[in-house]
């Protein structure tokens, strides 16, 4: 295993101006041509006199500089490199070689989905269709020529604009398509697409009134599910304008979806390539969830064409660049089109439970990680979410105007270039004449940092202090971490749950910490005031604060910050489902909830919220994954217990509310505007709290949402109550949904994954038998997600189960897929990574597998790291 460091980075030797590539396609039997115009970096100070080019699983034919065939001696082959001896300082290299999509079941470089051809290049398949600089910053000019058969292939797409005529016909019942793109880039946002496709076509008018043609392709038979895609292209390509002042730049904007993906997307230049997941969306068969994460993906793809494409990264270290600021781009779309709060929830939810998990565990890493050994292995949530963090506390230390400026700047400065993430900040302090020295650490340390809160307050002289000390205690490798810039926003309510002037008219501020220990006073505040402290959750912190029930529960009822409200019903919450579970451990008698928290909720549950989203997370109880992430050693069942004992007490002592307001918002018919989408949210919380009941009624009403539905996010929400009843009269209901959607992949999959999820007490048995199932596919990311994954991430209870026989399960699939497909695999091997929050007994089977897989052979470079990693 060769470990890759940042501290190594030098610049390339050889860059290379314009790539021709010239591919004759078959399933089988691929040949690709490629003409680079390559010369030496005036740039590069190394004086190696050697091209070493990258390739993998390629078939070398022919060899040529500057027209000549190349001697044997003149060039050195092995399995990662093509050398060439000695080239002049400037040449044409031309290569000739075959390659085979059909046996590609990695899903990277060209492969082949169904019946279509695509590609996947990020991070470093395009080494995997021709030998090439396979590396970011190695920026060239592409024009692509694709020949092949009319019929089996008469959609043929690759990047940029077309050039030439419509598909020229050829010999051999074969035909040629043209393409280029003007704008420069690296090899991973090649892309290619061939097949029998159907088109859905609209266009966009640019802010400078450029005409763009859109275009979204999918098989014939999901044709009726690309308008909600289509839409959100649309709307994404307004938003970018409007927020962040971006233009698209080519004639055409193309997304492709198709079935066999690794990841959720992805943003080479012009021709987007989408895991069907991802795109298709019709009532019938994709939740309101669904919806919403196909815009947000939608999005994300779009805004890289500034933030990765036009701008993109040096290096793979610098990942985070382009993910973490996507992403922010990403959330604040979302945020505009649906509801600011519920988002934000959502998103610090996520963050919170996997993410501050990852950053606990041994794979931890800094957003800028300083050594890999497989890139693949780095598209973390620590990359992606902590990354938008970092990046929203930039913006929210800058204010909305200075952050736009500090972008635009690093958008103009930086166009057509491969830049670091320091480039990044720096074009926000330059643009601000701001100094994020200190800040800059954010990339470096990895971890998260505990933040400690205490407050006092003067009587006399009328004064409030707030002090903090921050520690950051990561297992991490680096020993002296330094006090991070954090950004803490900040209220205060008096006892009427009014909020106090802090400064003149202001009554929210955001306090910069930047010592290990810091206070804060506030003047003529005339009574000891309540804190709302990291309102917005404005740092990726765990706040540790002593706050009573009392003034949990004030600001549950008061709070102006959407999100600390929210969070304050959740620590409310959190505090009963941890005493019930001390009281489960210990065998004490259960404690009740306090009547002021219940009637808090009651007081919710009656009181019309405008954003009745919103009001829904006010009333979720925390997620059993959240709490067991906020646990030094997890038990399981004592947890579900609590979790359940909590939920029962709600449901039992506000049943009529619940009762009513399912109701009075469950319209059979469906709609897709936010209301209708709020009100089944609300809805099927009602139908959660009442099937903690356990009666015969709610579970009738249970059945009839399952039977009578007219969308899958009714149907869905019912069909996962029935999934966890422990008896066999669910399986009627899972093969009556079987029997409707069998021929639509994405619901086959909600279908597998809700029964690997389920917690019924012969749930690995049945999943066993899922993946015996004709429908199982190894080779289809997707299916083993919804399936193994669902198991292995979303089951605590039986993948925990005592005896092993859950981890034993995983490690079998996860060696089976291993030689099949090693990046999902390797996702798969981060389940086992989080051992050390077991019991002794769980560790040690936990390890035990973890040993078994590393010391299989062969074993992928990508399971190899995730695994002794995980060991550490
Ligand atoms: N930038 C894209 C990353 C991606 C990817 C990475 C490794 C292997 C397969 C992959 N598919 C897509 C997705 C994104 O963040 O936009
Ligand atoms: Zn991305």
């Amino acid at each position: 295993q060769k470990t890759i460091y940042l501290k190594d980075y030098t610049v390339p030797e050889f860059l290379i101006s314009k790539t021709e590539l010239h591919f004759d396609l078959s399933a089988d039997k691929t040949l690709v041509n490629s003409r680079l115009n390559i010369y030496r970096n005036p740039d590069c100070k190394k004086t190696n006199p050697d091209l070493v080019l990258m390739g993998e699983e390629l078939t070398l034919i022919d060899l040529k500089v500057d027209g000549e065939r190349l001697h044997p001696e003149h060039y050195t082959l092995d399995d990662k490199t093509l050398t060439i001896h000695n080239p002049s300082a400037r040449f044409v290299l031309e290569i000739s070689n075959h390659i085979n999509p059909s046996t590609n079941t990695a899903l990277s470089g060209l492969y082949k989905s169904n019946t279509m051809l695509c590609t996947q290049c990020e991070a470093e398949g395009f080494r995997r269709i021709t030998w090439f600089l396979d590396r970011p910053d190695v920026m060239s000019i592409f024009s692509v020529t694709m020949v092949a058969d009319k019929d089996e292939y008469p959609v043929l797409l690759s990047n940029g604009n077309r050039t030439g005529s419509p598909n020229i016909a050829l010999a051999d019942n074969k035909h040629a398509a043209r393409w280029h793109d003007p704008f420069p880039k690296p090899s991973y946002l090649f892309a290619l697409v061939a097949g029998d496709l159907a088109c859905l076509k609209d266009s966009f008018t640019t802010c400078s009134g450029r005409e763009v043609a859109l275009e979204v392709y999918v098989e014939e038979h999901d044709l009726d599910k690309t308008s909600h895609a289509m839409q959100s292209l649309k709307n994404a390509m307004r938003w970018d304008e409007q927020a962040f002042g971006r233009e698209y730049d080519l004639d055409i904007y193309m997304i492709v979806a198709v079935s066999h993906f690794n990841m959720g997307a992805m943003e080479n230049k012009g021709l987007n390539i989408f895991n069907t997941k991802y795109v298709l969306a019709s009532e019938k068969t994709a939740t309101d969830a669904d919806f919403e994460n196909v815009e947000a993906v939608i999005g994300h793809e779009y805004f890289h064409n500034w933030s990765g494409n036009r701008v993109t990264c040096r290096d793979w270290f610098q990942l985070s660049l382009k993910e973490g600021f996507t992403v922010f781009r990403d959330q604040q779309f979302t945020a505009h089109q649906t509801s600011e709060a519920v988002k934000r929830i959502k998103d610090v939810n996520m963050l919170r439970t996997h993410q501050f998990a990852e950053d606990a565990g041994p794979l931890s890493h800094p957003i800028r990680p300083s050594s890999f050994v497989e890139i693949n292995n780095f598209y973390t949530l620590t990359i992606y979410e902590k990354g938008a963090e970092v990046v929203r506390m930039l913006h929210t230390l800058l204010g909305e105007t200075g952050f736009r400026k500090g972008c635009d700047l690093y958008f103009e400065r930086y166009d057509g270039q491969a830049v670091t993430t320091e480039d990044f900040v720096t074009a926000l302090e330059d643009a601000n004449n701001a100094n994020f020295e200190q800040f800059k650490q954010w990339y470096s340390q990895a971890g998260t940092p505990t933040v400690t809160v205490t407050t006092s307050y003067n009587q006399n002289e009328k004064t409030y202090t707030v002090s903090f000390e921050q520690h950051n205690n990561s297992p991490s490798t680096q020993a002296n971490k330094e006090p991070l810039v954090i950004p803490i926003r900040l209220g205060l309510l008096d006892d009427n749950g009014k909020e106090l002037n802090l400064h003149g008219e202001q009554t929210s501020t955001v306090l910069e910490l930047t010592k290990a220990e810091q206070s804060f006073t506030f003047t003529d505040i005339n009574t000891e005031p309540t804190p709302s402290i990291l309102r917005g959750f404005s740092a990726p912190i765990k706040l540790q604060q002593t706050l009573s029930i009392e003034q949990k529960i004030h600001l549950f009822q008061h709070d102006k910050d959407a999100f600390n409200r929210w969070e304050a019903g959740q620590n409310c919450l959190s505090y009963f489902i941890f005493k019930t579970f001390d009281a489960i451990q210990n065998h004490h008698k259960v404690p009740p909830l306090p009547d002021e928290l219940v009637g808090t909720f009651r007081a919710i549950l009656q009181q019309p919220l405008a954003d009745l989203a919103y009001q829904s997370l006010l009333l979720s109880l925390p997620s059993k994954a959240y709490l067991a992430e906020q646990m030094s050693t997890i038990d399981i069942d004592a947890l579900y217990q609590a979790h359940r004992i909590v939920k029962q007490t709600l449901a039992s002592s506000l049943q009529d509310l619940w009762l009513a307001h399912y109701h009075a918002n469950h319209h059979v018919g469906a709609g897709t505007d936010s209301q209708s989408i709020a009100q089944r949210s609300f809805k099927n919380l009602c139908l959660d709290y009442l099937m903690a009941l356990e009666t015969d009624e709610v579970r009738s009403m249970c059945i009839q949402q399952f039977e009578t539905a007219r969308n899958m996010t009714d149907q869905i929400a019912a069909l996962a109550e029935l999934s966890h009843l422990d008896t066999s009269l669910n399986v009627s209901y899972f093969d009556a949904f079987y029997q409707q959607w069998k021929n639509e992949d994405l619901v086959i999959d909600k279908w597998f994954a809700l029964q690997a999820c389920s917690e019924k007490t012969d749930a690995l048995h049945s999943v066993k038998k899922l993946t015996q199932h004709p429908d199982f596919d190894m080779k289809t990311p997707n299916r083993v997600r919804s399936v193994i994954g669902a198991f292995a991430t979303a089951n605590p209870l039986h993948f925990n189960a005592i005896d092993g026989s859950g981890y034993e399960f995983v490690a079998d699939n996860i060696l089976l897929l291993d030689s099949i497909n090693p990046q999902v695999a390797a996702r798969l091997a981060n389940s086992l990574s989080h051992w050390k929050k077991f019991d002794s007994t769980r560790q040690q089977l936990i390890k035990a597998q973890l040993s078994r897989i590393q010391a299989h052979t062969p074993l992928s470079k990508d399971v190899s790291e995730i695994v002794s990693r995980s060991l550490t």
